[in-house]
């Protein structure tokens, strides 16, 4: 039986084998808009959303679902210890986690959950960071928080981590993370003019 329209079904065959890997990954990125959410994202503030956003932007365009909370550990304890206990029961894998200032969210998550927990310092105060950066890094040995650096950066370097350690069991996301990769690689100029 002759096919409808085969010069429309062509076009859109030609279109779908041109589609670079990135392209693809990205469109998979509005079907992971409803996903289970694998990874909690924890800020101390509303006004850490501005750095955290990157960590966020990065898991769903790889199709990792996110579950984005503003929870503090010390404006709101109860909140948090609430959150982070029953996490894992509702399938959260890991969690990352912004603070500025005296940044203990990190550490006392990673403290009542036996997740990984990503560390974000981030730049929102006086001391630019620094004060962040060092109270989530130097956690006393027994309760690791894996750390990066400070502000968007540093939560745009977590949400690829964690993205990595969610790829060794799922192709999807290791898909994802290799384009990713390529198209960053691809987005280099060979010269700076
Ligand atoms: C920290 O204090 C938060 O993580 C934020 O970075 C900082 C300032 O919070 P706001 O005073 O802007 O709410 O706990």
């Amino acid at each position: 039986m002759p096919l409808q329209n085969p010069e429309g079904d062509m076009a859109v065959k030609k279109k779908a084998a041109k589609q670079k890997p990135a392209q693809k990954a990205a469109a998979k990125t509005s079907k992971a808009r409803g996903k289970k959410a694998r990874v909690a994202v924890l800020m101390g503030s509303k006004s850490d959303w501005p750095s955290m956003e990157a960590a966020v932007e990065v898991l769903k365009g790889m199709g990792v679902g996110c579950d984005v909370r503003v929870i503090s550990a010390h404006r709101t304890p109860e909140r948090h210890h609430k959150f982070v206990t029953g996490a894992e029961a509702a399938g959260i894998e890991l969690f990352i986690c912004g603070a500025g200032f005296a940044a203990h969210l990190a550490g006392v998550t990673a403290a009542i959950t036996p997740l990984p927990v990503l560390g974000v310092p981030l730049d929102s105060s006086a001391l630019n960071g620094m004060d962040a950066l060092l109270a989530t890094v130097q956690m006393p040995g027994g309760i690791p928080v894996a750390t990066f650096g400070i502000g968007k950066s540093g939560a745009k370097n977590a949400g690829l981590f964690a993205a990595a350690m969610l790829a060794g069991s799922d192709p999807s996301v290791r898909k994802a993370l290799d384009a990713y990769r390529k198209k960053q690689t691809a987005s280099v100029p060979e010269r700076p003019f």
